[in-house]
């Protein structure tokens, strides 16, 4: 789960065929403090959104690193490979790049570090896709077909976002997730924190919805009972969560997905979401302290309200994986045990914990740069696991090993046991995820390796589906909830 496969320089390549497009997502190393459960939750959309706008006359794969089935394939040459290029594993893409391009393969790069720092990938590629790939990708292939393949392709994310295919799910190995469906119904988010890659210079990216029909129609296709929204915020828009809300709640399907708080501003709208099948939400809390949160500039209700918020969901039955970010210059040595505290005050049955990071050509780097608090530029480690800056008010070392200590705390059998939910029905589920999810590392690794992941958690979603469906129809029953702690456990979130 640490090292990439090994591209052989010696291996001669495969004969070439014409029009077959290799689409790869590269390796990266697996923090082992947090699960590797959440590798194979579900899949990027990066390759198959736009894989979906494919000429019918080209044949195009999929390869994932991550699935550890080894190296991509070479045997026939792809005439074009596609890679997508996130800052933590550029190296890897710039060495699969090179070994592509030496052997005649056309390379195209794109993702969200070609968007970032487009003169840094250049040169490792044929072409760069810069921006929204599902309007690039159809132009750059006839230009390869044709032999005028263009340095660079730019579109912002400003087209009618109701006319994107659905992504290809098909050529996804479907053994090797937990779920295949990742939805994506908005793009962007009403918020700009200046830690977020949404903050990034050039980056124009309006709030998008996809029409609610069309996100039903994609969830009750691909046939799974569960599915992972990977939107930046799903509720930035009420109204259209709540028309969204109204056209899943006939799949009988269970769903998790990324929202920020405010969106409990509103309990109409959670129950709502209790009712269309949310078991789960992802929320980035980021800090308990309120100056951290004006400084990111991140709009959101006082941290000292979170505790009630938090609650209103958990009595919809929705869980809570609640994202911290760690090293702001508001915190202090005191901010691990404190925030630890809080998270199993208000058990929540899940969390990530991020080490600030500066992300290239956002407001926060800037500063950091400008502060002269930058270490250094090895991406590489620019993955939320490593400091990068000099924190404010602690030591490197302290910041660094306070994280891991979030994790050891909160992965803990005392930690896990202080979680549990209220309801003593939903606690045995719960105990078999956060077993399965957090401390099976070892585990995630052979049923990565043997494509077991959907075979061993399939029984686990399908009861906590079964499970969800009679807690909404009792909710349903209900003009107001009566039954308080009724928590219903979401696989994977
Ligand atoms: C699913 C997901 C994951 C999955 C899968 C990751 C993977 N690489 O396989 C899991 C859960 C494993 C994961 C883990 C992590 N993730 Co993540 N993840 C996401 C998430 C929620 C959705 C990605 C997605 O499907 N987006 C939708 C697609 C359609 O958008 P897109 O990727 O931008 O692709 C479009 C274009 O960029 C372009 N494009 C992309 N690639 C290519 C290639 C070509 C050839 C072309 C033509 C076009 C093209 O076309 C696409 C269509 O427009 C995003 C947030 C988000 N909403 O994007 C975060 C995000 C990508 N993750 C992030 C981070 C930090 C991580 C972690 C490092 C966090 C951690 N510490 O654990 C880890 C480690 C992974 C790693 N090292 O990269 C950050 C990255 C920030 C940055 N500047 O790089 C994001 C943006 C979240 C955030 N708000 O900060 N992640
Ligand atoms: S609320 Fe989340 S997705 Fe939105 S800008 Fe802030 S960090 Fe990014």
């Amino acid at each position: 789960m640490t090292r990439a496969p090994v591209l052989d320089a010696a291996t001669a390549s495969g004969p070439m065929q014409s029009r077959y497009a290799l689409l790869i997502n590269p390796f990266y190393p697996k923090d082992p403090n947090a699960s590797f459960g959440k590798h194979v939750l579900t899949p990027t959309l990066a390759l198959t959104s736009f894989a979906a706008t494919t000429p019918e006359h080209w044949e195009v794969r999929y390869w994932d690193e991550n699935l550890l089935d080894g190296r991509p394939p070479f045997v026939p040459m792809p005439e074009v490979v596609g890679i997508t290029v996130h800052l933590t594993f550029a190296k890897r893409a710039f060495e699969l790049a090179h070994w592509y391009r030496s052997r005649g393969s056309k390379v195209v790069l794109g993702g969200l570090h070609v968007l970032s720092c487009p003169e840094e990938c250049a040169p490792y590629a044929d072409a760069l896709a810069v921006g929204d790939g599902v309007q690039l990708w159809p132009s750059i292939l006839a230009d390869a077909e044709s032999g005028r393949l263009r340095p660079k392709y730019t579109a912002a994310y400003e087209s009618d976002y109701r006319q994107d295919p659905a992504p290809r799910r098909s050529m996804l190995p479907r053994k090797s997730f937990l779920t295949t469906t990742s939805l994506i119904a908005t793009r962007g988010c009403h918020n700009r924190c200046g830690f977020c890659y949404l903050a990034t210079d050039g980056l124009r990216m309006p709030y998008r919805m996809r029409d609610p029909g069309q996100i039903a129609a994609e969830f009750a296709a691909d046939g799974q009972p569960y599915a992972v929204f990977v939107d930046n915020n799903l509720g930035s828009n009420r109204a259209y969560l709540r028309a969204l809300c109204q056209a899943l709640r006939p799949l009988n399907k269970i769903w998790s997905a990324a929202v920020s708080i405010d969106v409990t501003d509103d309990p109409s709208l959670i129950r709502i979401m209790a009712l269309a099948g949310c078991t789960g939400v992802f929320v980035g809390f980021e800090s308990l302290t309120d100056q951290n949160l004006a400084d990111a500039r991140k709009k959101t209700p006082k941290a000292g309200d979170y505790g009630r918020r938090v609650r209103m969901l958990h009595e919809h039955g929705i869980q809570v994986n609640g994202s911290f970010v760690l090293g702001f210059d508001h915190d202090r040595k005191d901010v691990f045990a404190r925030t630890a505290d809080w998270i199993e005050e208000n058990r929540l049955e899940c969390v990530t914990f991020h080490i600030l990071t500066p992300y290239p050509a956002t407001p926060l780097f800037r500063q950091m740069e400008a502060e002269g608090r930058l270490l250094h530029r090895e991406w590489a480690l620019y993955d939320t696991a490593h400091a990068v800056f000099r924190p404010k008010n602690m030591s490197l070392e302290e910041l660094e090993q306070g994280y891991t200590w979030m994790y050891q705390r909160l992965f803990s059998h005392a930690s896990i046991w202080r979680r549990r939910p209220a309801d003593w029905r939903a606690v045995a589920p719960y105990l078999a995820m956060s077993y399965l999810y957090k401390r099976s590392n070892r585990f995630w690794r052979l049923l990565i390796k043997h494509h077991l992941v959907q075979f061993a958690w399939r029984p686990l979603v399908e009861l906590t589906r079964l499970r969800h469906v009679r807690f909404r129809e009792e909710l349903a029953a209900s003009e107001r909830l009566t039954r308080p702690g009724a928590g219903v456990v979401a696989a994977g979130v």
